[in-house]
């Protein structure tokens, strides 16, 4: 006999004016185990903290940015984790250093080719730092940004 189990249950639902990308990222931005709910927004990258008592409301850092795609790894090996957008209007991706406690430093920009619209990470050169794959709609082509202390785009 088949029961039904209650796996999912809604903790609150908060109002997002102006989320650009579909999917949100998962990251212990904190540094507390806890991961946080990381979404794109107009101009602004959200933080959804996760405290002991749930979900906090989220916590905007502010640049110029149309992202088209989120990630978060530790680009720099720091041991902070550090967030990544593709940006459709200035065709670069937009990193923000994180500070490891929620903040992060001023938006970086990387330049890649027209239209940068989703991306993905890998060790692509096995050097132990994450590297960048950026897929560029409007240029039909992929730009590879490899990881190190400064990001270089070969
Ligand atoms: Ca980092
Ligand atoms: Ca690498």
């Amino acid at each position: 006999m088949w029961r039904r189990q209650r796996v999912l249950r809604v903790q609150r639902a908060y109002t997002l004016v102006d989320a650009l990308t579909e999917k949100p990222v998962i990251a212990d931005i904190m540094g507390s185990s806890s991961p946080e709910v990381l979404i794109a927004g107009v101009n602004q990258l959200l933080v959804f903290e996760n405290t002991e008592n749930g979900f906090a409301a989220p916590v905007a850092t502010s640049f110029a940015t149309t992202s088209t795609a989120l990630a978060t790894t530790d680009l720099d090996a720091d041991g902070h984790i550090d967030a990544l957008q593709s940006d459709e209007t200035s065709n670069d991706v937009v990193t923000l250093f994180g500070h490891g406690h929620g903040s992060f430093s001023e938006a970086r920009r990387f330049g890649v080719e027209a239209g940068p619209i989703d991306l993905a990470l890998g060790d692509f050169d096995a050097d132990g730092l994450s590297d960048v794959a950026v897929v560029n709609v409007d240029a039909a082509s992929v730009s590879v940004l490899f990881g190190s202390r400064a990001l270089v785009c070969r």
